[in-house]
């Protein structure tokens, strides 16, 4: 049967009953703007305020958005209908181009305010009073992957700050590991070549494993410091809100005398630090590609505002010469032992984006945004960066005036005599388009002038090892020594996060095909940590290959406890989400009682039940939040549940709820359970031990992560 003998449809419009005006049986076409088409509302009514009228880009309104113009009701479209060409004219060029790199990304608006004024080493503006604020943006991303990639690789995190200071925008483009895999510029586009989707096949997508990246990283000694932390679980956050962000490079803060000392920024997230297993994040993917996503989002909307506080160490010249490395070189780090980081300043995201295109999308970041009191370092990878982020604009956002989106525009006034341009949306007034003129002696405005004493004046560096005289393509002697901070960062971590590391290495190298490029990772990590070599071989099931010969022998460097997430874990339910498994007959009093209990600890309960329509309680239907396939354990930071003996037996028969418990057990969480659960604990093969507790005893248990439960669940190498 056809639409048409189905009922009558719209000879016009094949699209579904919808297009019927109610209630009349006749079609829609006849009368799609008559009374009674509540599914396609026109407005008919002048006095409406101006946002309600659909117009055309030109401000024409429009009285039809549902059928293009026709030559007779069965006839061709016509070239004349404007209003359908501007439609998907505007349609077709939606999408811009994405970034090369940290291309899928999240937003959020925010407050930056200074704690503590540092005047003595500074005359940035934001940091002259305590109490001084201005409005940041935030966008956080992964690297590797495309827009629409998953939010849980294995990657590193981007952390990219605008400050819409008095004087100007500050962009603290900065990541969630503090160092990085390249010393110089000039190999980046190398690196991100060799660990995006390989160039033949087109994947794989996300995912550092595969061999190009490590051929690349196994000729690259000098990534090996990063590799420790990229294959540590700094990798695998919990969420946005759980890294820590770092400027990365070496930067200078500048005093209104014109003193300098060199800085390095640290953005300090006030929930502590959180990851997720590997495991986990595999399955996060699969169930909910937008996790971290939609943890910013919620926990902003919900009035549950993240916040970080921003740290510098500061350091002179003097202290920088007597270090074993050097502190231009971007694959080290400034042990936070040896130089403290001094709390300056909090930043608060309180505000999602209103459009996820007009502003995470079309932000553009640039390193090269600094503001009066900061300075750049000779770092010759910030040194390329200077020059990158400014140029990939004009291909992202195709013109020179992306400036002028308001997502990017100063919230200072800004003037000067640049012009024209693609896209120029200010109207400039008067013939003043150049600079010297003295049209104010015509009486006409002439425009603005450079301020000396305000402006922005570059430090004259007083790196007195460098010699300017010679143009060479060099790196200093001391950019050499490429193992000493790896060592010192697998020293520092736990037992268990060292286990996670071999674990990761062990996985990746094993997803790579090329016998060769396996054999001289390992040759590399010998240098690293012998041990960590000999247990990554066994892992990999080779043997132990010739170590590699070091450019310059790694020094010994104390273990820095900093630099390890379990020791900066804070033991707490806030900012953590606990799913709360019920079902039909659940005790409605002990529901409201956990509930309770877990807010007022600062968690974020979830109910999980077989039906999201609720579950039939003795006190009435309770409304859950998610459903039981849909919601699986690994969503949540712990897991508790409240069940009647009859629906425990019931769901021990849902592979779904085995499952919900055996993923909480072997991701180490705490399990909540009532008498009841323990059918189902049985089933999926939860043994006790200090996470596995009853009911009443979970909000002082469910604040931590069991990882002294890994050895008995996973066979680690
Ligand atoms: Fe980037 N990087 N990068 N990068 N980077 C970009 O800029 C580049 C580097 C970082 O949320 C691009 O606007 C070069 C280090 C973040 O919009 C591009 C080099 C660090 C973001 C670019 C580096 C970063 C980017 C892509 C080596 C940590 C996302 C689109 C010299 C300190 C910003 C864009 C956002 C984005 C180039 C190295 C962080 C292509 C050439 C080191 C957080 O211009």
């Amino acid at each position: 049967m056809t639409e048409r003998e189905q009922g009558g449809m719209s000879p016009s419009n094949s699209n579904s009953l919808r297009d019927q005006a109610p209630g009349s049986g006749q079609p829609a076409f006849e009368d799609n703007r008559g009374e009674g088409d509540e599914l396609h509302q026109t407005i008919e009514n002048n006095d409406a305020g101006d946002g309600a009228y659909l117009t055309d880009n030109f401000g024409h309104r429009i009285s039809d958005n549902q059928n293009s113009l026709k030559a007779g009701s069965r006839g061709p479209t016509l070239l004349e209908d404007f209003v359908l060409r501007e439609k998907i004219f505007h349609f077709d060029h939606e999408r811009i181009p994405e970034r090369i790199v940290h291309a899928r990304g999240s937003g959020a608006h925010g407050v930056f305010e200074c704690t503590k004024a540092i005047p003595h080493l500074t005359k940035a503006s934001i940091f002259q009073e305590e109490g001084k604020s201005c409005p940041v943006f935030v966008r956080f991303s992964t690297v590797a992957g495309g827009a629409g990639s998953v939010d849980t690789p294995r990657d590193v995190r981007g952390f990219a700050v605008k400050f819409y200071t008095d004087s100007g925008n500050w962009d603290l483009v900065g990541n969630n590991i503090p160092v990085f895999f390249i010393q110089d510029a000039i190999k980046f586009p190398d690196l991100i070549h060799s660990v995006k989707m390989e160039a033949d096949r087109g994947y794989p997508q996300a995912a550092s494993a595969h061999d190009t990246f490590w051929d690349f990283v196994s000729l690259m000694p000098e990534s090996m410091h990063m590799i420790m932390w990229a294959m540590s679980d700094r990798a695998i956050p919990r969420s946005f809100r759980h890294i820590e962000g770092f400027g990365v490079h070496t930067f200078r803060l500048v005093n209104d005398k014109g003193e300098s000392k060199f800085v390095k920024f640290h953005w300090k997230p006030t929930l502590g630090l959180a990851s997720t297993t590997w495991d986990e994040a595999v399955k996060i993917a699969g169930a909910d590609p937008d996790f971290q996503r939609r943890d910013l989002f919620e926990s902003i909307d919900q009035g549950d505002f993240p916040s970080w506080d921003l740290g510098v160490q500061v350091f002179d010249e003097e202290w920088a010469s007597k270090q074993p490395y050097d502190v231009l070189d971007a694959t080290k780090l400034i042990p936070e032992e040896d130089i403290r980081v001094e709390i300056i300043g909090r930043m608060t995201l309180n505000r999602n984006v209103d459009n996820f295109f007009a502003e995470t999308e079309q932000v553009a970041f640039l390193p090269s945004n600094i503001i009066p009191g900061v300075d750049f370092s000779n770092d010759p990878l910030l040194q390329g960066r200077l020059f990158s982020y400014l140029d990939t604009q004009k291909s992202r956002l195709g013109t020179t005036n992306f400036h002028q989106i308001p997502i990017n525009a100063p919230k200072c006034p800004f003037h000067n005599f640049q012009r024209d341009g693609m896209m120029q949306t200010l109207v400039p007034k008067g013939r003043a388009n150049y600079e010297p003129n003295s049209l104010e002696q015509a009486g006409e405005d002439s425009g603005p002038r450079p301020t000396r004493s305000t402006g922005f004046s570059t430090f004259e560096t007083n790196d007195e090892r460098n010699d300017p005289a010679h143009k060479l393509r060099q790196r200093d002697a001391l950019f050499a020594d490429h193992y000493s901070q790896a060592r010192m960062f697998y020293r520092s971590q736990t037992e268990n996060e060292q286990t996670h590391i071999i674990s990761a290495i062990v996985f990746e190298l094993s997803k790579v095909q090329l016998a060769h490029v396996r054999r001289n990772v390992v040759s590399n990590l010998r240098n690293v940590d012998e041990e960590l070599a000999r247990r990554v071989a066994d892992g990999l099931g080779i043997e132990l290959p010739e170590k590699s010969m070091a450019q310059k022998q790694p020094v010994e460097m104390p273990a820095s406890d900093a630099l390890s997430i379990q020791k900066n874990a804070l033991e707490t339910l806030k900012g953590r989400k606990v799913g709360v498994l019920v079902d039909d007959g659940s005790n409605k009093t002990s529901i409201d009682k956990l509930l309770k209990d877990i807010k007022n600890a600062g968690g974020t309960p979830f109910l999980v039940a077989r039906k999201v329509g609720g579950v039939q309680l003795e006190g009435g239907v309770v409304q859950a939040d998610g459903q039981l396939a849909g919601s699986p354990s690994f969503l949540f930071d712990a897991v508790t549940s409240i069940l009647s003996p009859d629906a425990a037996k019931r769901l021990a028969k849902e592979s779904a709820a085995i499952q919900w418990f055996m993923d909480a057990y072997s991701h180490c969480k705490t399990i909540g359970y009532c008498p009841a659960t323990k059918i189902l604990l049985d089933k999926a093969n939860v043994e006790p031990d200090a996470g596995v507790v009853p009911v009443d005893e979970f909000i002082k248990v469910g604040t931590k992560r069991h990882w002294d439960r890994e050895p008995h669940v996973r066979d680690l190498p």
